[in-house]
């Protein structure tokens, strides 16, 4: 991966370039264009991107569920869960199908249309475990969301057997650039995330894959993380943007939080880079204010979590959701709207 030093070019406006194209050939030096445009050109270049393949008023509503907490093998620097770190997480072993099925009705219930299971897994393994994941699968397809995992590593066959149960996406983000991800994460490399990835799109699930921002990565390594997405050979559907929550007990305890101008510069360039995905507004989301949030969503963000907790960390209250969709005339998308072609 070429992060090679490039200069910020603030003083180029993007108005001349053609919006709106579906590419796969990006490089670095247009997307660093991009991403160091002057920033009211960028949201502005984002929104119209934006406004040519989706309503502007309509936010997709995500909920989560941790299904398996804490105890995970593996090192991510950012997480709470990875059993090495002393952290105040409540590991539980997998939940019960019916308990996992009571809480996506009740998501269901309060207006949103994904739901999405995570477990603090390495890898799937072919036990009884991942027979309770398809049954939950199946159960959560069956009360008409759109269904999303995010188990860790998979292989070729097991994505099939989401596939076959009526999993609709699965998350599986890249975090951050190649060349900082053993800086993150030396348990796993780089090339082991893009396998499992080309695993996903290849049973035909819809494909979720994003990063982290707030890591102590440079600007270049956010261009990175944006070069391999946008170049994948078809684009994620979706592109969660996450600012890291610092968690007491992690190496990354003490990250400063992110400027809220790196949110949008980073939600702008992905809505730029891929106009037809879901860009969402993930990780948080608690520590930012209405007029924050809306200058992402005016950049391209359409996609939210919602409900008080993410995986393990508190996001904001289902009230204050509700009030910031009244004030911005926003309304939830339906599900299955999306471009899949299996939808
Ligand atoms: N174990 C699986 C994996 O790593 O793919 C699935 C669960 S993992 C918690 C899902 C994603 O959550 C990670 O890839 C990371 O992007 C995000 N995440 C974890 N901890 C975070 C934190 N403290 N702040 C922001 N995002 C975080
Ligand atoms: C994603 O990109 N963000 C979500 C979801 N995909 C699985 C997870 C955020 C987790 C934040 C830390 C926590 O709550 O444990
Ligand atoms: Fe485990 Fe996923 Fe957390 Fe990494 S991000 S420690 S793989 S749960």
């Amino acid at each position: 991966m070429n992060t090679a030093q490039f200069t910020a070019t603030s003083d180029t406006l993007l108005q001349d370039a053609p919006a709106g194209v579906i590419r796969n050939d990006w490089t670095i030096e247009e997307i660093s264009n991009i991403y160091f445009s002057p920033l009211l050109d960028l949201i502005y270049r984002a929104a119209t991107v934006h406004r040519m393949y989706h309503d502007p008023q309509e936010v997709q509503v995500c909920t989560l569920l941790s299904v398996k907490t804490g105890g995970c093998p593996e090192d991510c620097a950012y997480c709470p869960q990875a059993a090495r770190y002393s952290t105040n997480v409540n590991t539980h072993k997998l939940l019960d199908v019916d308990t996992v099925l009571q809480r996506a009705r009740e998501a269901h219930a309060n207006g949103s249309t994904r739901f999405c299971m995570g477990a603090a897994w390495r890898e799937v393994r072919n036990n009884r475990d991942f027979d309770k994941v398809i049954e939950m699968v199946k159960g959560v397809n069956e009360l008409g969301m759109e269904v999303c995992c995010t188990l860790g590593m998979l292989t070729h066959e097991q994505a099939l057997r989401l596939k076959e149960a009526g999993l609709y996406a699965y998350n599986h983000n890249l975090d951050t650039s190649e060349g900082y991800y053993d800086k993150i994460i030396t348990t796993r490399n780089y090339n082991d995330r893009l396998e499992t990835l080309e695993n996903v799109r290849q049973a035909k699930i819809s494909v979720c894959s994003g990063g982290i921002i707030g890591l102590g990565e440079t600007h270049e390594d956010r261009i990175g993380m944006l070069f391999t997405l946008s170049n994948l050979p078809e684009h994620p559907e979706s592109v969660p943007v996450n600012a890291l929550v610092a968690v007491e007990g992690t190496p990354l305890e003490n990250q400063e939080r992110v400027p809220v101008w790196d949110m949008v510069r980073m939600i702008a360039t992905a809505r730029i880079l891929m106009p037809r995905a879901m860009v969402r507004l993930s990780a948080g989301r608690v520590s930012m204010s209405q007029e924050e949030q809306a200058l992402c969503f005016m950049a391209g963000a359409n996609s939210i979590f919602a409900g008080d907790k993410l995986l393990t960390t508190p996001n904001p209250e289902v009230d204050a959701d509700k009030e910031l969709f009244q004030v911005l005339n926003l309304k939830p998308r339906k599900a299955f709207k999306g471009n899949n072609s299996d939808s």
